[in-house]
């Protein structure tokens, strides 16, 4: 027997990856221990209306202290990988130079405790919390920075070494560029799109350039990166052309470097002044061999006149998340298809996928059917593409944890696990519950 037939009947490869994901700033806390320096997000969130109540990440779910416990969790629920994020300001608190050894440490202890519960390392170098003191000089908008980002992604994979499985350099660079330096609501709150044309730009660099010194430096973890994509609908057939647009801009602008050295030519064309200059020998760099893409799927783009809706075609007839995205299982089956033709690599991660649902905590449980059917119907659909020959290498559910959702503060909960913020005490609800069955049953767990 190679496979196991799962609950509703789906085959899986066996090594097939079932794990969950967060990231150090969403759960750590700890913001000040073990000499971390301080981070964009710190700063960020201690300007009264930046983050929803004023809320930070100061103590999150704790888990700098609480690491082990989380870990048993997943050990509990069957699965074989967990994907997080490494903090940057904990290794080198000021960015560049000094290595803090304690920092660390911390990670150290964690890939060593993952390994031990039989949980596959999979490591974030980038999930947005960039040292302050390199904000200080322009962040991202920094020409050095690509130096700086290889440096410490060095120091990391020094470390860490091979008992990781694998190093995505960046999570989600959109959102640190267009979030954080032109819509305002990511750190550093920036508003500018010439300065954040400049930082993803850079950003690219900085993958590129963090790639090769891995490489450089015979690291055999799997490398890659990851984005958020989305297919992208057009309402109309006068919408078309904005939905090319729209793609180009949040999907290929991310893509083709990463994959082909190039920018998208009709986004390039609608930045006009505002696109940095460019140094084509190193924007070709940028395309370095991977082993993997990571995606991370939550909803289409719904183009209709000037409108781009997260929460898919209007009216009754489309459930949507407290976020109020649109639920669309069927974007991840088009989703992987699409990059699949038109950006092949050896292999495809479901890095994040997931919901914030409006959970009500009763009699000590959760009983998120919602998010429940949410996951089996995305599963399913990563399957069909499967089935169809995407070769897709594992799932992670984001998040592990109930966590600190950003601009969003605590208000929006993505975890299967519930996290009382009072107590800080671990409820997995229904959907963790389901889950450890399904991923039990698809690794032919005894019970
Ligand atoms: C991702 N958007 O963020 C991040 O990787 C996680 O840290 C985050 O908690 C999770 O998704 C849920 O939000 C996104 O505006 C933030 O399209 C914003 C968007 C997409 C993803």
């Amino acid at each position: 027997m190679t496979t196991h037939d799962s609950a509703f009947g789906l085959t899986f490869p066996p090594d097939f990856l079932w794990g969950a994901a967060t990231s150090a700033y969403q759960i750590e806390g700890a913001t000040s221990e073990d000499g971390r320096g301080p981070s964009i997000w710190d700063t960020y969130g201690a300007v009264p209306g930046n983050i929803l109540g004023g809320e930070t990440g100061t103590v999150a779910c704790d888990h700098y202290h609480r690491w082990a416990a989380d870990l048993d969790l997943m050990k509990a629920m069957h699965l074989n990988a967990y994907r997080f994020s490494v903090a940057w300001p904990r290794v080198m608190p000021g960015g560049t130079g000094p290595v803090n050894a304690a920092g660390l440490d911390f990670y150290e202890r964690l890939v060593d405790g993952a390994l031990e519960r039989g949980l596959e390392p999979h490591v974030t170098l980038y999930h947005w919390d960039l040292p302050q003191a390199l904000q200080d000089v322009g962040g991202w908008a920094h020409p050095d920075i690509p130096h700086w980002f290889a440096e410490y992604a060095l120091a990391v994979a020094q470390r860490l070494g091979d008992r990781v499985a694998s190093y995505a350099t960046f999570n989600e660079p959109w959102c640190s560029a267009e979030l954080g330096y032109h819509v305002g609501r990511h750190a550093p709150g920036l508003r500018d799109l010439r300065t954040s044309l400049l930082a993803s730009y850079h950003i690219h660099l900085s993958h590129g350039q963090a790639v090769r010194a891995l490489r450089e430096a015979n690291t055999r973890a799997e490398l890659g990166i990851v984005l958020n994509l989305y297919p992208v609908d057009a309402a109309t057939e006068a919408d078309r052309e904005t939905a090319a647009l729209v793609d180009e801009k949040i999907n290929r602008w991310y893509l083709d470097p990463v994959f082909r050295g190039t920018f998208p030519e009709r986004a390039w064309a609608h930045y006009g002044d505002a696109v940095p200059e460019i140094d084509p020998a190193a924007l070709a760099a940028v395309c370095q061999p991977l082993d993997f893409l990571g995606v991370n799927y939550y909803f289409r783009q719904w183009v209709s006149g000037n409108e781009v809706r997260r929460s898919g075609p209007p009216g009754a007839g489309t459930e949507r998340t407290a976020m109020d995205w649109e639920v669309y299982p069927e974007g991840l089956h088009r989703l992987l298809l699409d990059l699949h033709r038109e950006y092949p690599a050896p292999r495809y991660l479901i890095t994040e996928n997931g919901a914030a649902f409006d959970d009500v905590f009763g009699n000590g449980r959760v009983q998120d059917d919602n998010r429940v059917r949410f996951m089996r119907t995305h599963i399913e659909q990563m399957h069909r593409a499967m089935e169809e020959g995407v070769p897709v290498g594992g799932y992670f559910a984001w998040s592990l944890l109930d966590n600190f959702e950003w601009a969003f503060g605590y208000s929006k909960r993505f975890g299967i696990v519930h996290v009382d913020y009072e107590t800080q005490v671990r409820t997995p609800k229904a959907s963790a519950e389901w889950y450890a069955r399904f991923a039990r049953a698809q690794r032919g767990v005894a019970r």
